[in-house]
């Protein structure tokens, strides 16, 4: 059985939820509090010494990084419908998956961290730099999507699972993209049983 070190409000940590989800596999949820600093203490540095969530207990292996996560367990189990084989499709996952770590992450954290979640401890700055980067991204995902169902073709893979973590914790703002192409790609993505079992209890 797997185990996972989470946080349910933890966008990384609710990828690999829903693909755990969807896989069907056996995992046991070990949540990390955040807001107490558990992820600070020896015991949970020893599992993961970034202090990050997620990270997964796979017997003798320990991975830390939501996406190399995501890929161990489709490569492990042959999840190809997850992670395709083909090249074309591969590269667009890669692509995405990528993408998001690098270039959409830092502006979500921006956002959501410092206005649900800092209190009077958020950085105006960071929200200012967030909102100010967002329409640039938002416009780039749009025309990502143009003219398909999922990011790499017309079936999901890891990397919508990623990415629309990531949309959602932006609606917890109340930020979400309304780009026309976001909008109906994230109800496709929301439809899927493993993600909506990712949420957090609202
Ligand atoms: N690149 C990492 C980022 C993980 C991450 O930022 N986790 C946050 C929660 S969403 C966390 O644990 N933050 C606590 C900290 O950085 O000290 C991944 O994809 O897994």
């Amino acid at each position: 059985m797997y185990i996972l070190y989470h946080h349910p409000y933890s966008q990384h940590s609710r990828r690999v939820v829903s693909l755990l989800e969807e896989a069907r596999f056996d995992y046991e949820l070990r949540s990390v509090a955040l807001d107490k600093g558990e992820h600070m203490s020896p015991e949970y540095l020893s599992i993961n010494p970034n202090h990050q969530v997620p990270t997964l207990v796979d017997r003798d292996v320990k991975i830390h990084e939501s996406n190399a996560i995501l890929r161990y367990l489709c490569i492990k189990h042959g999840l190809w419908n997850w992670y395709p084989e083909e090249l074309k499709a591969r590269a667009a996952v890669e692509q995405w998956l990528d993408w998001n770590q690098c270039c959409f992450s830092p502006t979500v954290v921006d956002i959501v961290v410092n206005k649900v979640f800092m209190g009077d401890k958020a950085d105006p700055a960071a929200i200012k730099r967030g909102e100010g980067r967002l329409p640039e991204l938002a416009a780039i995902l749009d025309a990502g999507l143009a003219g398909r169902e999922f990011l790499a073709g017309t079936t999901p893979t890891i990397a919508d699972l990623s990415v629309a973590s990531n949309i959602f914790h932006l609606g917890l703002a109340e930020a979400m993209p309304s780009e026309p192409n976001i909008t109906d790609w994230y109800g496709r993505v929301s439809g899927i049983e493993g993600f909506q079992k990712s949420l957090p209890p609202a």
